[in-house]
This record gives structure tokens, C-alpha cells and sequence, in this order.
């Protein structure tokens, strides 16, 4: 199994992104480009997940959100991946809990445009909150891959802001590096580092998973969420390593063991609960 390593933290902690190569296996990538297509063919048929599907600046579909809530057999277990538990828990802490995910899709030929922005309500701190993306296709230049500018997790807010306001399509910026990947490839992304993305207009689908995850420390900080939120997603976590552990790939050689954090509730496997938390029924405001 790939870990992390020293260098590759500290690469990440100075610039807000990182680039690791090959970490999802064949057998899991295979699982997860058809499962993946099907979510995008329910999608594009007007089915069920349709719902959940957002549009980009171009009224084009490229976000499924809640990923896990529509029935799949790869995102949870993507989720118990013990490299990415092994990063999370190194690069985070031990009480990381997973918040949220997606799946965002570039189709062929009219796939969305994503403006430079920072992800969510960005804080003034500079805590590691990123996301892992993980790679089902070669995202490129040429089919829309995602742009950042490195150190920008470090800028204030309104230095940022600025940015955004001003240049919310241009990609021309001297100090915006193409984040280029392969299949099974990973990039973090820091929840502060600016970053969007180009139309699709090759031939070429590209698609990308997003982990998004906090701690209850931050969260007794930030007020984002009421306590149950993350109760319920700690819970979402262990039962996705349950889901790991139970239906392993043949290319696993072990897996993550997670520490429930303090005062976090132990999952029950016979508790089914719903796989769709949604942030806005727990946020404070
Ligand atoms: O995958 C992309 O092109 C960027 C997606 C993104 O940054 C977002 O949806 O916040």
C-alpha cells in the first residue's frame, strides 16, 4: 500500500495541493469508472440521482452531491481506503471525521466550466482542510483538469476575494499550475487554495471524487455544524471501513484502523441509518 510521505505533507502544507500517483489499485478503479457511469447515465436519463445533480455556469450537470446516499457499490468503500485514512489521520490528526462528498463529471465535448474560488465559507486560520480528489480518468489541459495557484491557501481573505471577483474565467494567470493526473491518481486540494477548472470541450470524460473532512475540534471553533452532524458522520466513516473491511478488493493489503474519537459514538452494523446528512439540517446559522 502507498503511503504519504514526510516530504509529500510538508509539499502539501507549503503550496495547498499535492499530487500522488497510482493510489488507487486496478481492481477498484475498474469497480468504480462503471459504477461511476451508471450514477452519470441515471444523471442524463432524468433518474432518481438527477435530483441531487448540480449545474454548472453553462446549465451543464457536472456535481452529484451526497454520493454516498445514492445506491452504489464503490463510494463507501473508496472512503474506507487505508491510504487515505493513513493521510488523513497524518495530516489531520487521529480525529478526522469524513463530512461530505461528491462526484463531479466533465462530459465529453460541453463539460462545465468551475470559476476560481476557495471551497466553502473559507475561515481566516490556516488549518489543513482539504479535500481528497480522486482520479477516474486523465484530467488534462485539453479535457478541463483542475487549476490552482500554489501558496494561495496562505493569502487573506479579501487578497483572495479580489482574485475571484476579477479573473472568475481567465486561466491566465503567470502563477496557475495544471494539476494533469492519471487514473487512480489522488490530488489534495486545500479548502483555501484557489482552484476552478476549464470547460470540457474534447472528446474526453473526466471524472473525480471529493472527500471533503473536519474534526470536532474545528467545528467546537467555527460553529459550522450542530454536534450531531458530525455524531452521524463519524458513524457514515466506520460503517464505511466496515464496508472495506467486509467486501475487500483483491488488491488490499490491509486496512485502516480509525480510533473513534472522544466522545464520538461507536457504530452499530445493525444501525442502517441514512446515508444522506445533509450539512444544511445541522448548520447553525
Ligand atoms: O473538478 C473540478 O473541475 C473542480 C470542482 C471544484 O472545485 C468544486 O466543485 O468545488
Amino acid at each position: 500500500m502507498e503511503k504519504i510521505t514526510d516530504n509529500q505533507i510538508q509539499f502539501f502544507n507549503d503550496n495547498g495541493y499535492l499530487i500522488l500517483k497510482g493510489v488507487i489499485q486496478p481492481d477498484e478503479l475498474a469497480v468504480t469508472q462503471s459504477e461511476s457511469q451508471r450514477l452519470i447515465d441515471e444523471i442524463l436519463a432524468g433518474g432518481p440521482a438527477d435530483e441531487w445533480c448540480n449545474r454548472g455556469p453553462e446549465g451543464i450537470p457536472y456535481y452529484l452531491t451526497y454520493l454516498h446516499s445514492h445506491p452504489n457499490e464503490f463510494s463507501l468503500r473508496l472512503l474506507g481506503h487505508p491510504s487515505i485514512g493513513d493521510l488523513l489521520h497524518r495530516i489531520i490528526g487521529p480525529d478526522f471525521i469524513p463530512c461530505y462528498e461528491s462526484l463531479v463529471f466533465k462530459l465529453p465535448k460541453h463539460g462545465s466550466s468551475v470559476r476560481w474560488h476557495r471551497d466553502g465559507n473559507a475561515i481566516r486560520e490556516n488549518h489543513p482542510i482539504f479535500n481528497v480528489d480522486i482520479y477516474l480518468d486523465e484530467s488534462t489541459v485539453d479535457n478541463g483538469c483542475v487549476w490552482v495557484v500554489p501558496k494561495s491557501h496562505l493569502w487573506g481573505i479579501e487578497e483572495a476575494q479580489e482574485v475571484i471577483e476579477r479573473g472568475e474565467v481567465n486561466f491566465d494567470r503567470p502563477d496557475a499550475v495544471p494539476a494533469e493526473v492519471e487514473p487512480g491518481d489522488i490530488l489534495l486540494h486545500h479548502t483555501k487554495v484557489l482552484h476552478g477548472s476549464k470547460i470540457n470541450m474534447s472528446d474526453t470524460l473526466r471524472r473525480v471524487i471529493y472527500f471533503d473532512q473536519r474534526t470536532p475540534r474545528w467545528n467546537a471553533r467555527y460553529k459550522w455544524w450542530q454536534n450531531e452532524f458530525l455524531t452521524e458522520r463519524c458513524k457514515l466513516y466506520q460503517r464505511a471501513l466496515h464496508e472495506r473491511r467486509t467486501n475487500p478488493y483483491a488488491s488490499d493489503t490491509e486496512q485502516f484502523a480509525y480510533e473513534v474519537p472522544p466522545d464520538m459514538p461507536t457504530w452499530d452494523p445493525n444501525d442502517n441509518f441514512d446515508l444522506r446528512i445533509q450539512h444544511r439540517a445541522y448548520a447553525y446559522q
